[in-house]
């Protein structure tokens, strides 16, 4: 009879569908994306020469957990654009030191990058970090 018994039925019936797009959304990431940094791990990563500019850069990084060097990882950077319509650049990285991995990664446009570093540690866990890398210049 009060309009607000039809209202409050709208509501839920909402919240009901935004529940279900959640639940599909987490489901989809847990298959695609690889889990991140363990809270235990440290990851720094560093490029040379700086700053960078348009071109090769030599890329190193450390890994450490619980402030352990982290050796016998399989290390791959991903350098991104952060606008659409790039592709992305890839370096597989080579253990230098004990936890310590170094390569050569390709900034190929000058402005934003972010760069992913997908690692396999040697006992299988695998873990992603994203770094940002704000500004490449033009040579
Ligand atoms: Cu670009």
């Amino acid at each position: 009879m009060t309009p607000r018994s039809p209202r409050r039925k709208r509501t839920v019936h909402r919240h009901g569908t935004i529940l279900v797009l959640a639940v599909a959304i987490v489901v989809q990431g847990g298959c695609q994306t690889p889990p991140q940094k363990p809270a235990t791990a440290g990851v720094t990563v560093t490029f040379n020469p700086l700053p960078l500019s348009v071109g090769d850069a030599q890329v190193t990084v450390t890994l450490t957990d619980e402030s352990q060097a982290v050796s016998g990882a399989t290390v791959e950077v991903e350098g991104n654009m952060n606008h659409a319509g790039m592709k992305p650049t890839f370096a597989t990285l080579t253990e230098v030191a004990p936890g310590s991995y170094r390569g050569t990664l390709s900034f190929t446009m000058a402005g934003d990058w972010f760069v992913l570093v997908n690692v396999v540690e040697a006992n299988g866990k695998r873990w992603t970090h994203s770094i940002e890398v704000p500004g490449v210049r033009v040579p």
